[in-house]
């Protein structure tokens, strides 16, 4: 430890430890008592049992029922069935690509395990609840084309949020699948976070994904601007051998002469070339928000088969309820593969139900053949899964065609809501919602998805706190000060939209500063990575992991974060769902199986009174032995 504290410490890491720096450093005789794995679990608990999940407080029901998840059954000595990822081995990604341009049937993305909860139950679904199932469903289900699994808002949330090391989450799923491709989202030029990163750090990202599990990689740009996607796409090309599959997002309505003059078929049918030019192995077309209507969806796949020869992935968010609809008809005109979730993690602003899809198209010649009494077994796991996760449902009722005109996001719908009730704006949700389309004209008709969408969203929120309208921005935008999102949008942080910024508001916005209209990748820094190691050995121990290097790299006060957490607790992914939000009641026990074989069972006892030092006596048995435990009473 002394040895440790010495590497570790600032003043020697730089080079200027002199003679008396052992006699001026006193803090380097500091010892943490070292705890085992299961004493850090069983502090957590402890803290969780006293204080609460922070996550979800003030959205607690004390009268809330959480039954047992029945897992759904399979054969645990089967073997797996060759799938997808071992066709991809077997043919390359050309190859690949030619035979699923080619195959009949429709192929099914589930996304149980990323959109659908990032849409449904703001992100937060954990490691623990899809490892239960992983294998299971790896094993009954085969012919899946792809799980969705990673990326998009699930990296930053678990390290934030779950106190998850994303990596681990993608190299269990990995293991527990090795048979389907997975898949995950990223965001172009500015990965899996909110604004554009060095290129370095996102090939180096890209190669590691590859290296720790992911197969497909869908690459978006937030703004449909290619120079965002393109040397994304060259990084999966080049550092694995996985798919690139880059995506359109689809805004406005091609069928409707009010909101197809700038994204009309045309636009999105020269994108798909580029896209396909620029070397993508599938095209994939991302309707974030669910505005694609079924006989659009017509007019838009047929075109697209005849315009580019590579497969096709259609994805779409189900906020209206038409979407079903949707995929008929682009399974008809020819789509090579639908996204679709878990019948209970289903609908609403997440995917169309998996399980009902399937049945519509059985007894045509595009069926593909599921075990519907086990997707149903799954589905019913989910939903009492889903259940555990109620304090970050949306409140969303029904299906709503209000999308078609605020064109919120299906994964942004469900974090809005909470974002405007914390700004005091709950009761103006409605409103936010419409301002949310007029700040989308005033920026001149965007694609919003994130981080695009989170600025319009940003903006509305300013608006509405601010009881500002369109023209007020227009008329005393010189005296006002924009949300920074909104000057780093106009600024050209993220890219550029189709048609360019209206000049007279990025005037407005921006004041005195110059935008710029380059790759805002081209003025950053590129990462040094021997010298960043360096640092973060110095700043978090000797032996870094390279992932923990690239989580710290992206998100740097997130990470330190999750790393202290980890110090102090260790792995809490590992502990089970009801315990990790809602603590245990006295008499509850609970089995933590802290590492592979190793399991400890934790029963509460009692809740002493707050002592004279603000703490809390909290009384366990511990695999049958008695454990007192001392947590301070922060509520
Ligand atoms: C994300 O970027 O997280 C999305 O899901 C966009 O649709
Ligand atoms: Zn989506």
């Amino acid at each position: 430890q002394f040895l440790q504290n010495i590497i570790a410490n600032p003043t020697f890491v730089s080079g200027q430890a002199n003679v008396d720096f052992i006699k001026d450093h006193q803090e380097l005789f500091k010892f943490k008592v070292r705890q085992d794995r299961g004493t850090k679990i069983l502090g957590f608990v402890g803290d969780i049992i006293v204080n609460g999940n922070p996550d979800v407080k003030g959205l607690l029901d004390p009268k809330k029922e959480l039954r047992k998840p029945v897992l759904p059954k399979f054969d645990p000595d089967a073997a797996y069935q060759p799938g997808t990822k071992d066709k991809l081995t077997e043919l390359g990604p050309e190859g690949f690509a030619k035979w699923l341009r080619e195959d009949p049937l429709v192929h099914y993305t589930d996304t149980t395990f990323r959109d659908a909860h990032q849409s449904l139950l703001a992100t937060r679904m954990r490691t623990f609840d899809m490892l239960k199932v992983a294998e299971r469903y790896a094993k009954m289900h085969p012919q899946t084309f792809s799980m969705e699994v990673w990326g998009g808002a699930t990296f930053d949330v678990a390290l934030r949020f779950l106190h998850e090391d994303p990596w681990e989450r993608l190299a269990k799923i990995r293991e527990a699948v090795p048979n389907i491709l997975l898949q995950m989202l990223i965001r172009g030029a500015n990965g899996v976070g909110y604004k554009a990163y060095p290129d370095n750090l996102t090939e180096r990202f890209v190669q590691q994904a590859w290296e720790t599990g992911v197969d497909v990689f869908r690459i978006f740009d937030s703004l449909n601007w290619m120079p965002g996607m393109e040397s994304c796409i060259n990084f999966v090309r080049k550092k694995t051998k996985g798919l690139a599959e880059a995506a359109i997002c689809y805004t406005g309505d091609i069928l409707d002469p009010k909101r197809n003059q700038k994204y009309s078929l045309d636009y999105y049918l020269r994108l798909a070339k580029q896209i396909e030019d620029a070397g993508a192995h599938i095209l994939c077309i991302k309707d974030m928000a669910g505005l694609l209507k079924p006989y659009a969806a017509t007019e838009l796949i047929t075109a697209l088969r005849d315009t580019v020869s590579i497969p096709i992935h259609l994805h779409t968010h189900d906020t209206s309820s038409l979407q079903p609809a949707t995929y008929l008809k682009a399974v008809e005109a020819g789509v090579d593969v639908i996204d679709v979730a878990m019948g209970s993690l289903s609908g609403l602003t997440s995917q169309p139900n998996f399980n009902s899809v399937v049945e519509m198209f059985r007894g045509t010649p595009r069926h593909r053949e599921f075990d519907q009494d086990s997707l149903n077994d799954f589905s019913n796991y989910w939903e009492t899964v889903r259940e555990y996760y109620y304090p970050f449902e949306s409140g969303l009722k029904a299906g709503t065609s209000e999308v078609f005109q605020h064109e919120i996001p299906g994964g942004q719908y469900s974090n809005l809501r909470p974002q405007a009730a914390a700004l005091g704006l709950g009761d103006k949700f409605e409103q936010v919602k419409k301002t949310f389309a007029d700040v989308n004209e005033l920026f001149g008709d965007i694609v919003k998805v994130t981080p695009s969408s989170k600025v319009v969203g940003d903006m509305a929120l300013f608006m509405v706190s601010n009881n500002l309208t369109t023209s007020d921005v227009l008329e005393k935008g010189q005296t006002l000060s924009f949300p920074e999102s909104v000057q780093s949008l106009f600024r050209g942080d993220i890219g550029q939209p189709e048609g360019g910024w209206p000049r007279e508001l990025q005037k407005v916005i921006l004041k005195d500063e110059k935008p710029f209209t380059d790759r805002p990748n081209e003025h950053l820094k590129p990462i040094d990575f021997k010298k960043e190691m360096k640092a973060f050995e110095a700043k978090f121990g000797a032996g870094g992991k390279f992932t923990d290097l690239l989580s710290y790299l992206l998100y740097p006060k997130v990470f330190e974060q999750y790393w202290a957490h980890l110090q102090e607790f260790g792995d809490v992914s590992l502990v089970p769902t009801r315990v990790f939000f809602y603590g245990l009641k006295p008499g509850e026990e609970t089995i933590i199986d802290i590492a592979r074989g190793k399991s400890v069972i934790v029963k509460l006892r009692s809740i002493g009174e707050v002592n004279d030092d603000g703490c809390r006596t909290v009384f366990f048995s511990f695999n049958g032995q008695t454990r007192n435990l001392e947590v301070r009473d922060r509520s």
